[in-house]
């Protein structure tokens, strides 16, 4: 949610009762204590921020979070070990998404607060296994709270995850058609418009898969791939596209980074109303439910 998740929808989210995260990404470090301090001037409510552990930010970041005392760190597409005791000794809970057993086994050991169980259906960076095969898995393998992820936009997926044995859902595709999100308008439009197959993962052969919505890019990246290109071509490519599409709004030759689910996504609407959405929708089926169990 790099670039999608700024102060704004943050703040948004967090006064509707849910948890705003700041997406980091590869951004400046001083681009996060601005997105940082928006944030509390907006809400005086607990939010967190994500850091991409690939991001060559990621430790000066990790200092200034620290710093800022935010109340939660989420960490992305790696191993958030060595900063554990860093963000303890401040206060911060510290909840990596994980996209495996084993790696969540690893980080529960290692004293996190909980984890993020995150399916192949989400965008961005992705692992392989579903969200309905991991977050049982990683339920009945460790014992911190697990929050369920990918492939989740409306009250039905969450009812399903805590059928699951989740205890929350983390969403993004969604947000990103949220009226307080700062993407550019022709991402929003272009989310509204996908249809069930339209994302697509690129980048196996690199050990970093990212799931896009098709387009040019995501075209030529696959012809990379069919040609077997050496690492660096990829790396060239792909530098600055997410920043490219969600900021400047070129959904031709940006990384239109969305999941599976973009395709249910269907108007912009504010932040709080897709968490009531979301959190009525669950409780209503999870009652009808009961009901049918009970009759
Ligand atoms: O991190 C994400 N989503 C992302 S990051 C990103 S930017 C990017 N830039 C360059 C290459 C790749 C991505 C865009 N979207 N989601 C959380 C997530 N983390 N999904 C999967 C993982 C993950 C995968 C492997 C976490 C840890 C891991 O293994 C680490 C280890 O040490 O075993």
């Amino acid at each position: 949610m790099a670039w999608v998740s700024t102060a704004e929808l943050v703040a948004a989210v967090s006064e509707a009762g849910g948890l705003g995260i700041i997406g980091s990404g590869q951004a400046p470090p001083q681009w996060v204590r601005e997105q940082v301090h928006r944030v509390k001037e907006l809400t005086g409510k607990p939010f967190g921020v994500n850091v991409m552990l690939l991001s060559p930010h990621a430790e000066e970041i990790i200092r200034l979070l620290v710093e800022e005392r935010v109340a939660v760190v989420t960490t992305g597409a790696g191993n958030p070990g060595k900063y554990l005791n860093l963000l303890h000794d401040a206060g911060i809970k510290v909840i990596p998404v994980v996209s495996s057993v084993a790696l969540a086994k690893r980080l529960v050991r290692s004293g996190v607060d909980a984890l993020i169980a995150e399916g192949m259906e989400s965008g961005g960076h992705v692992g392989e296994l579903t969200t309905m095969a991991l977050v049982p898995q990683v339920v009945d393998a460790v014992d911190v709270p697990v929050i369920a992820a990918g492939g989740i936009c409306d009250g039905r997926g969450m009812a399903a995850a805590l059928m699951l044995g989740a205890e929350g859902v983390q969403m993004g595709t969604r947000f990103i058609c949220a009226l307080e999100c700062t993407v550019h308008e022709r991402v929003k439009d272009m989310v509204i418009k996908a249809r069930d197959r339209d994302t697509i993962v690129t980048g196996r052969p690199t050990g970093h898969p990212v799931r896009v919505l098709k387009n040019k890019l995501a075209k030529k990246f696959l012809e990379l791939e069919d040609r077997c290109a050496p690492g660096e071509e990829f790396e060239k490519l792909g530098v600055g596209r997410l920043k490219q599409a969600m900021v400047d709004g070129d959904t031709d030759m940006g990384s239109v980074m969305a999941g599976q689910v973009a395709a249910m996504v269907r108007q912009v609407q504010p932040a709080r109303e897709i968490i009531n959405d979301v959190v009525t929708g669950a409780e209503n089926i999870i009652r009808h439910i009961r009901c049918r169990v009970v009759d």
